[in-house]
């Protein structure tokens, strides 16, 4: 299988975004069909130290044992322990250009809400996008202004071949309008953690 469509389905959760055990909550988006996990422990409620890496350590073996990619979200530090296949990273954080330098084997991912922040990001040295926020969202309290799948088409213009994924307030509803503008994917938080019958979401999206 190729990246673009190991990102179709990449759900993005941390400990903070459950109402139930996220080892549970993984699995069953795992039975559903995700194809892709980020490992995103940040934010309000968030573990921190030891119990973040033993709560990613359990994740990500589950990951494994299931062939779906496993990410990390911006922190550099988790990537070899937690033997992540990639990270994500913000616009906050490191350069990408340095991400790649320290892990030349690794899968990076970018987001990129705008054109000021493509035109400000070394592009080349990633291997998907995330765009967003697509729509509106209340996981982040920090988003940026919302793009739209306008955002996407924009993105998938610019660069016909570099996987793209959709993020913010992606849901069953509107999951084809973002695929439709152009997206490999859509990655999804609370649609998926909170919804009542995760697997059957998941085959929805
Ligand atoms: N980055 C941009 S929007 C967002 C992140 C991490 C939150 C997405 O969460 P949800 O619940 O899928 O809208
Ligand atoms: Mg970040």
């Amino acid at each position: 299988m190729n990246l673009s469509s190991k990102l179709r389905k990449y759900l993005v959760m941390g400990s903070q975004n459950c109402k139930r055990d996220p080892l549970t909550i993984l699995e069953e988006a795992i039975d559903g069909g995700i194809t892709a996990f980020q490992y995103r422990e940040k934010g309000p409620g968030s573990l921190n130290g030891k119990e973040k890496l033993d709560l990613g350590r359990k994740l990500r073996e589950i990951c494994k044992e299931n062939d779906i990619l496993f990410f990390i979200n911006d922190e550099l530090a988790l990537v070899e322990p937690l033997e992540a296949d990639g990270i994500h990273i913000g616009q906050e954080d490191e350069d990408a250009d340095k991400v790649r330098a320290l892990f030349p084997e690794k899968i990076i991912g970018l987001s990129v809400s705008n054109t000021e922040e493509v035109t400000n990001s070394s592009i080349d040295s990633v291997d998907y996008l995330g765009a967003g926020p697509i729509f509106l969202t209340d996981t982040k309290k920090d988003a940026k202004p919302v793009v739209g799948t306008d955002w996407i088409t924009a993105l998938r213009k610019g660069y016909p071949d570099l996987p793209i994924v959709g993020i913010g307030g992606i849901t069953t509803s509107n999951a084809s309008e973002v695929i439709r503008a152009g997206a490999n994917g859509v990655a999804v938080i609370s649609d998926i953690t909170h919804s009542k019958n995760i697997s059957k979401t998941v085959k929805k999206l």
